[in-house]
């Protein structure tokens, strides 16, 4: 890890693209500056871990870092951020460089992009716009791409003013014509009316997705979400639990939409189990916002595969960055088995103790995953009941189902019918409750 300057240093994160070329030979990649910032009390090293992960995520963009500036103040300035003698530096700096574009590691105010881009005269861009364009980049169903275009629009109507120069002369056409109208406000008005289509869209798209769900939950089997921080292997998991073909690459956001499979538990059981939409630090507020709809899977679950990258530098900030969105979507209550992947690449044992019932898996090589299906099974048991049923012999469909939806313990002939003792979730037993006989008691036998 480089040592933190206050002036720029080159290169500093190892190999990012960051190789000066002259202008024949050149590739059209975007060229950046990367900006991180330590403001008192902040600790420097978790900031690098930050630039560099934003380096990263320029890179999947599809631009490449050529510098890295890191400015260390007190606090913010609230017109520049960096503050107006930095900001200097950063111009020419990228004016000697041939940089396209600045990105600051946190999130700018409107009013701080727009001071810095005239002070740049070239874009000036956060974390957040980074983020969301990789998510643009990468949507493919058109929900995906209505959730992520929602997301940019909320991003960018409050910094129209960010393009004032284009946006200051009276606009002409349909609709645009008034006592001082500008085609400033024309657009905001037209971005609004996107939005709220795009938000009637989803909605739709939504209440479908619920009734999907209903009809799973009248299924009877229980439902498990794949949660955790981007590339940490979730959607490696879920092929490998339920061979499936969901889209696996070292990259970051190659998931956005969800994908559910049924896999059977050792027990017999049957489970549903979601991929989802991987986490990342400060997560932009309008793309969980936006993503509601398909991070209902979450909010649903019975209980959360919290996957964890435990090769990665730091799986500490990863696990709190996604419990924090997990907070932040309603769905901290909801009980988690913490499953620490990559264990090929890394030695979890530290990691086993500092978070008990936890589980160490390698996706990659298949390793640890009869100890992650007990650990789910043990889990979802915990919310199931064991009861006692006596099912006529001539309602042979109902003992079908019981075999079908729960665990059947034991079952034997009596005169009457057949008697079988059967762990069960609540929707099974709200419906097979007129041939319960007792209730064996909670939380296993
Ligand atoms: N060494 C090793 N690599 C793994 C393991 N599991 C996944 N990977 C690799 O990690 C990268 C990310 O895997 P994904 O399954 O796409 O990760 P994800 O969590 O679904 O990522 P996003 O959808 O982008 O949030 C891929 O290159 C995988 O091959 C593992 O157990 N060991
Ligand atoms: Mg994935």
């Amino acid at each position: 890890m480089p040592e933190i300057e206050e002036k720029s240093h080159r290169g500093g994160f190892g190999d990012l693209g960051g190789e000066e070329r002259g202008l024949i030979g050149r590739s059209f990649r975007e060229r950046i500056i990367a900006v991180g910032f330590v403001t008192e009390g902040k600790d420097e090293a978790s900031v690098l871990l930050e630039v560099e992960e934003l380096c990263r995520l320029i890179n999947t963009a599809g631009a490449d870092v050529v510098e890295i500036v890191i400015q260390k103040k007190a606090s913010p300035d609230p017109a520049t951020f960096v503050g107006k003698g930095k900001a200097r530096e950063i111009y020419e700096l990228a004016e000697t460089l041939d940089v396209d574009t600045v990105v600051f590691n946190d999130e700018l105010t409107p009013g701080q992009q727009f001071n810095l881009e005239k002070i740049f005269h070239r874009s000036a861009l956060d974390r957040t716009a980074v983020i969301l364009d990789i998510f643009a980049q990468n949507a493919s169903t058109p929900e995906g791409k209505a959730q992520v275009e929602l997301a940019q629009l909320q991003y960018r109507l409050p910094r129209l003013r960010g393009q004032g120069r284009n946006y200051s002369q009276q606009a002409g056409g349909i609709g645009t014509r008034g006592p001082g109208e500008t085609k400033l406000e024309v657009d905001r008005r037209r971005l609004v009316r996107r939005v709220h289509k795009l938000e009637r869209q989803l909605k739709a798209v939504g209440g479908h997705r619920k009734n999907q769900s209903k009809k799973r939950r009248h299924s009877y089997n229980q439902s498990v979400a794949i949660v955790g921080y981007t590339n940490a292997g979730k959607s490696t998991l879920l092929n490998l639990l339920a061979d499936s073909d969901a889209v696996v690459a070292d990259r970051l956001f190659a998931t956005l939409d969800p994908l559910t499979r049924r896999i059977q538990l050792p027990g017999g059981e049957s489970i549903f189990v979601t991929d989802t939409v991987g986490f990342v630090q400060k997560l932009p507020h309008q793309l969980v916002e936006a993503f509601k709809t398909t991070l209902d899977v979450v909010i649903e679950a019975d209980l959360l595969l919290h996957i964890v990258d435990s090769s990665h530098a730091s799986p500490e900030t990863q696990i709190l960055a996604v419990r924090r969105v997990l907070e932040e979507i309603g769905a901290a209550e909801i009980p988690e088995v913490l499953v620490f992947n990559k264990s090929d690449r890394s030695d979890p044992s530290e990691l086993l103790m500092l978070y008990p019932d936890s589980v160490a898996i390698s996706a990659y090589s298949e390793t640890g995953i009869d100890k992650l299906l007990s650990a789910i099974a043990d889990q979802l048991r915990v919310i199931w009941d064991v009861v006692e049923l006596a099912i006529p012999f001539d309602k042979g469909e109902v003992l079908a189902q019981v075999h079908r939806e729960g665990q059947v313990l034991m079952e034997k002939a009596t005169e009457e019918g057949m008697l079988v003792q059967a762990r069960l979730d609540s929707f099974s037993l709200s419906r097979l409750s007129p041939f319960l006989v007792s209730e064996g008691g909670r939380n296993g036998i």
